[in-house]
């Protein structure tokens, strides 16, 4: 790996901690924002296999909708639900080999021992695409992952011309 993106895949766990270190936790991700339990306006229930799949491994939200994921791993490995950006996912899946025994317990992640049912709230409170991943080594490599595609208005206009 080169150092710099060494670098990056350590900021992006630095900032995500230091993100839920000050004010009330709601902070603003490019992917959404933790949720209020009293806005669920949605319930989706993720299941995670030892095939290295999700069930399911798309979903579709609209802006602005409060989820409340129920995660269960129906394995016999250990497995992990992480959304974020896919950039944030690919430079925290390399941080994650470095350090393979890191504990994810964030409000946007959860590592779940085999039989284990967690439970997420999250708001997409921005429009496009949002991913999730099982960042256990080996697991992303192996397609553990999904995404959320939130409809709406778009956050910011894209520059590209068709
Ligand atoms: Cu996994």
């Amino acid at each position: 790996m080169k150092p710099h993106s060494y670098f990056l895949a350590f900021a992006v766990c630095l900032t995500s901690s230091l993100a839920l270190a000050h004010g009330d936790g709601k902070e603003e991700e490019d992917f959404g924002q933790p949720g209020d339990p009293l806005q669920i306006n949605r319930t989706v229930k993720v299941e995670m296999r030892d095939s290295m799949r999700f069930s399911p491994d798309k979903i579709n939200v609209k802006k602005g909708d409060t989820v409340l994921f129920v995660i269960h791993n129906g394995g016999a490995l250990k497995h992990e639900f992480v959304l974020g950006t896919e950039k944030e996912l690919k430079a925290h899946n390399e941080f994650m080999k470095q350090n393979p025994d890191m504990e994810h317990d964030d409000d946007s992640m959860v590592s779940l021992a085999p039989g284990d049912t967690a439970e997420i709230i999250w708001k997409f409170s921005r429009s496009g695409a949002v991913n999730f991943a099982c960042l256990q080594p080996g697991h992303y490599a192996a397609g553990m992952k999904g995404s959320v595609s939130v409809s709406g208005p778009l956050h910011k206009p894209s520059s590209k011309k068709p």
